[in-house]
């Protein structure tokens, strides 16, 4: 276990100690690209934000850096909601991942310094433990279903409870979530990578490797599939139909969610559940798929959407309709968002479930933090704050790398979704 190095001695935090003196956007890439952004405030006291937005980190440098950063200085760093509103309602321009993704970072932060002054964990802040951990899914996947329930049982093994599975699909040269062998990484070269995607082929394919899992590995975990936005409203509605045999925990952007209603057809036509969110940035995106209870679970996690202060409110809303959690954690999100997320997973009482993908080594050690995998579930631990810190020479050592997502194509050339 990594431990964060800033263990200050808690203080009362009166408004001149919290004054706002210095915001510094960090770009370093230890195994990735990740955009942490560092606000420290007079009394000496530090907090951590992060502001990576996967393929699009300077956007959200420069946004911060030019347009943030200088309203900050000379700030209460206290004052958690008004920064929000002043940021989201104050820039007149409202929304949209790079906005909402550099709000996230401030608002982290300014969690952060408000746990670290009051010596509370984070999750303390929000209201105290619901929960001793996180119930939290891995990545299992193979070339093919033998190799990807190999995978699953693998995980399995490691203690996991839930696992997410995805397989190559014949004929599919290169797919979303199915690695040639090395760690997966969807944001691998400096231009978009191309695929070629084949939906009837797929169609074919998921039925019968979740089939097979339950075979090899019973019904005694749980198993996830997402399908990234790659169907269309009536295939997804066939596909968590198909899916309904082997009782997914979850079937994750089974359609692209701009279209809302499309959600009703699948509902129409399955009682698997649905998760969808990652790429959602606010809650007006969410309103409509959760109010009529179109979904079982929201993914929209704390760096894409605004922050604590305003996930909270996601969170809220969606527990009036009984929709449950389930963050966003590939390896884009950074340790600083796992530790802020894994604190609000702690406390929100509506928890679903939290994704959980491992880090590269150089990350870990450029972000110590303080949580634990123990049976299937992270435990943050109590350091003040989230738990989370940055070596900050150990980051200068990893310059920005360019990398971008890949794009799909169908056999034709048509631009598709992934
Ligand atoms: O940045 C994009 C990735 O985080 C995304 O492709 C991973 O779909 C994903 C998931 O469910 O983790
Ligand atoms: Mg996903």
């Amino acid at each position: 276990m990594n431990t964060p190095a800033q263990t200050e001695t808690p203080t009362q935090g009166s408004a001149r100690d919290r004054r706002i003196v210095d915001a510094k956007v960090i770009v370093t890439c230890p195994g990735r690209n990740f955009v942490p952004l560092k606000i420290p405030t007079a009394s000496g006291v530090y907090g951590l934000g992060d502001a990576t937005l996967n393929g699009r980190e300077l956007a959200v440098a420069a946004y911060l850096q030019d347009h943030v950063v200088p309203n900050l200085i000379g700030r209460d760093a206290g004052r958690i909601e008004d920064m929000f509103q002043f940021l989201y309602r104050g820039a007149y321009w409202r929304r949209g991942p790079v906005t909402m993704t550099a709000i996230a970072a401030v608002d982290v932060a300014l969690w952060d310094i408000l746990g670290k002054m009051a010596g509370l964990p984070l999750y303390q802040l929000l209201g105290g433990r619901s929960r001793e951990g996180a119930l939290v899914y891995g990545h299992a996947n193979g070339r093919d279903i033998a190799e990807a329930s190999d995978a699953v049982g693998r995980f399995i093994e490691q203690g996991f409870l839930a696992v997410r599975a995805q397989c190559g699909v014949p004929g599919v040269k290169k797919a979303y979530g199915v690695s040639s062998g090395k760690a997966y990484e969807p944001a691998e070269s400096e231009l978009p990578a191309e695929t070629v995607w084949n939906t009837p082929r797929y169609l074919e394919t998921a039925p019968k490797l979740f089939e097979r899992l339950r075979r090899d590995h019973g019904n005694g975990v749980e198993l996830l599939h997402d399908v990234h936005h790659r169907l269309t409203p009536i295939e997804a509605a066939r596909l968590a139909r198909d899916l309904e045999p082997y009782r997914l925990f979850w079937l994750e952007d089974a359609t692209p969610a701009e279209n809302q209603k499309a959600f009703e057809l699948i509902r129409r036509h399955s009682v698997t559940p649905l998760a969808v969110g990652e790429v959602f940035n606010s809650i007006w995106d969410c309103k409509y798929l959760i109010e009529n209870q179109l979904i079982d679970y929201i993914r929209t996690t704390i760096v894409h959407g605004g922050g604590i202060t305003h996930v909270r409110r996601i969170a809220d809303f969606a527990a009036l309709h009984q929709v449950r959690t389930g963050f966003h954690g590939a390896t884009d999100l950074s340790p600083v968002t796992m530790g802020a997320a894994l604190h609000f997973d702690t406390w929100v009482p509506n928890f679903g479930i939290q994704e959980w993908m491992f880090h590269d080594d150089r990350t870990e050690e450029v972000f110590p933090h303080d949580y634990v995998f123990r049976n299937g579930r992270l435990h943050v631990g109590d350091t003040p704050g989230h738990g989370v810190d940055i070596d900050e020479k150990l980051a200068a050592r990893y310059p920005y790398s360019p990398r971008q997502l890949p794009i799909a194509r169908l056999e034709d050339g048509t631009l598709w979704d992934w």
